[in-house]
């Protein structure tokens, strides 16, 4: 007989993590301990992204990240501070982000590795759009040293131990998953504490919401089309931000697909596997939901480059599965 009472809504993260601990859920404190130093983190950046728009922060700085992308000053800034709360949290020896193009060895004995988006979206921080943080955790596997890239950091998203996002919106949440179900937080700056919002998370098994940058059709794969014209003959509503977590997030709670399929400037598509695609994809499981690169399971796809870029179909089981069978 399960013992294990569900925690009421307004549990503070902390004790949620605590109680999940016991449960031997998190059996190591180790994960305990990383998981708030993330949560801590995100607490930073919030309240660097609520001023941005006050002291002008939010303008390029003109430095290009591996992206080539424009670096806004807030991406530069999340990147530090992420990487500053893990190194002192000492649970992670190391750390994959978008904005650095090698991997970071914090040179501690941790057990975990991070994969991190630290600001996804962030062009749409100057037009004050949702963005988000999105994050993997995985075991280390070679044994203490400095970690090596192959075997530590190149893991298949099966591999992962834990993962979520961060949505800085009208409210700042926190969604994760240790592999036992998805459970939601929204955070409540005047008292710095996060609180049990959304127990439990189930994407809906079909939904009438789909997201794709429909600007790009016509480079879409024919499979994509049409499955986009199933979308129209279903009469479905189109909701995208321009902002994966946003609309991943929306999709989660409603139902619905996120796309971001291959296209003439990104035949692999434009998101990234090991710290986009992967977490989502272990969050969408985890929810009853599914994740595809269109031929084949996102969390199988083993890794052949850091910031490798696969096509993502993310969301509702029923959804993806339509959307796979054009291929
Ligand atoms: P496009 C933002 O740059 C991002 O990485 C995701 O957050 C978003 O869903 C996607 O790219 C938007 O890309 O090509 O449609 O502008």
């Amino acid at each position: 007989e399960d013992s294990r009472i569900a925690l009421p809504i307004g549990t503070t993260l902390d004790r949620y993590i605590k109680k999940k601990q016991d449960e031997f859920q998190y059996a190591t404190g180790e994960l305990s301990q990383l998981l708030r130093d993330i949560a801590l983190a995100g607490k930073v950046v919030n309240r660097e992204i609520n001023k941005a728009g006050l002291i002008n922060i939010g303008g390029a700085i003109g430095t290009q990240n591996v992206q080539g992308e424009e670096q806004q000053k807030l991406d530069v800034l999340a990147n530090i501070r992420f990487i500053r709360a893990l190194t002192k949290g000492g649970e992670a020896c190391a750390i994959i982000s978008e904005e650095d193009e090698h991997f970071t060895d914090l040179k501690n004995d941790g057990k975990y590795v991070i994969a991190i988006d630290p600001l996804d979206g962030s062009s749409n921080i100057d037009v004050n759009v949702s963005i988000g943080t999105i994050f993997s955790v995985y075991r280390r596997v070679s044994p203490l040293g400095k970690p090596i890239e192959k075997e530590d950091i190149m893991q298949s998203g099966i591999e992962q131990v834990a993962a979520g996002y961060l949505l800085y919106g009208s409210s700042t949440m926190l969604v994760y998953t240790t592999g036992h179900g998805v459970n939601g937080f929204t955070y409540e700056p005047s008292l710095g504490e996060y609180f049990l919002s959304h127990p439990d998370m189930m994407i809906p098994e079909d939904g009438s919401i789909y997201s794709v940058n429909e600007g790009m059709y016509n480079s879409f794969p024919e499979p994509v089309k049409k499955y986009i014209t199933h979308c129209h003959d279903q009469q479905y509503s189109a909701r995208y931000i321009g902002s994966l977590v946003a609309d991943f997030h929306r999709n989660l709670l409603k139902g619905g697909i996120y796309m971001y399929p291959p296209t003439e400037k990104n035949p692999d598509g434009k998101l990234r596997l090991m710290y986009e695609c992967n977490a989502l994809s272990f969050i969408v499981e985890q929810a009853g939901g599914m994740a595809s690169t269109g031929t084949g399971r996102i969390l199988e796809v083993a890794p052949q480059s850091l910031h490798q870029r696969v096509p993502l179909f993310i969301g509702s089981k029923r959804m993806v599965e339509k959307a796979v069978s054009f291929f």
